[in-house]
């Protein structure tokens, strides 16, 4: 039998993905989650029926998440990840020698499911620097004592249980928990398909940081491909990294070089003017 996944992003678009076997489905507390075998991708994890993840081309959204901010910040040594369950971003954190990493994750199944089917991700989280904490990142952010070289945000698409983590108050709570030089990151879906989020957010972020900058990759199986992130910092601007000048990027890195680090920031004109830019800034 022909089975296919319909990815709906929209009322009026969606992908159509070959599915060569269904690991795992569940109705979660939180979301519906399943890992399937994709025919051209190979396994993905999804939830709330949109991609979270394939093992095709996950590198590459890790590996921005990731490295842009750990090369920008000097010494990254307490790193907060809010979402991330799957453990990839925490994967490549580790590639950075960091003393603590601190994983707030809402649903607990994501974590188990991803141990389980997806070990290439999932098998970063048994390492003994990794605190898991399965709590909300809200609640998270407002409550710890705790202070961090660098926040995470790396969540879902802004419905369902990620919704409150594109919010000012949550931004406000992240400034709060980063020490006086911290970077946060937070994945900001499509500038195609989400502008108004990517314009209130770039808004908020420039407000309550004195640096904020967009950047951009292509991540295939993501709606669109083009993809953003934005970066905001208490004192380190992302466009002099200085640690990328003093130590040298792992041989294990696929997609992340010095030269993109710095062509990421360079934005089409369409998304500058999202983010509240004009041809000549
Ligand atoms: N986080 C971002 C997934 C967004 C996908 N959205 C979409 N295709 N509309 C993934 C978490 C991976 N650690």
């Amino acid at each position: 039998m022909e089975l296919w996944l319909v990815e709906e992003h929209t009322p009026g678009y969606s992908v159509n993905w070959k599915v060569m076997q269904t690991l795992h489905t569940e109705k979660t507390p939180f979301q519906e989650l399943a890992v399937v075998e994709t025919k051209d991708f190979g396994r993905a994890l999804i939830l709330d029926g949109i991609v979270q993840i394939t093992l095709a081309d996950e590198f590459i959204y890790h590996e921005m998440i990731v490295h842009v901010p750990l090369f920008t910040h000097p010494y990254p040594k307490e790193i907060l990840i809010i979402g991330g369950g799957d453990g990839a971003a925490v994967r490549e954190v580790l590639k950075h020698s960091p003393a603590q990493v601190d994983l707030i994750e809402i649903d607990k199944r994501v974590i188990e499911a991803c141990r389980r089917y997806l070990p290439e991700v999932g098998g970063s989280l048994d390492d003994p620097r990794v605190r898991i904490v399965v709590d909300d990142g809200l609640e998270y952010v407002k409550q710890t004592e705790r202070k961090y070289d660098v926040v995470l945000i790396d969540s879902s698409d802004p419905i369902g249980p990620a919704t409150g983590l594109f919010g000012r108050e949550f931004y406000q709570d992240v400034y709060r928990v980063l020490k006086d030089d911290g970077i946060m990151v937070a994945q900001t879906e499509s500038p195609v398909f989400n502008k108004e989020l990517l314009a209130g957010v770039s808004k908020n972020l420039q407000e309550i940081f004195p640096i904020s900058r967009v950047y951009l990759t292509c991540i295939p199986s993501y709606i669109t491909g083009f993809w953003t992130f934005t970066m905001a910092s208490k004192q380190y601007d992302p466009l002099q990294p200085t640690r990328l000048t003093r130590e040298p990027i792992g041989f294990d890195f696929r997609y992340y070089t010095k030269e993109v680090h710095q062509a990421a920031f360079v934005l089409p004109l369409f998304v500058k003017e999202i983010v509240g830019g004009g041809p000549d800034c």
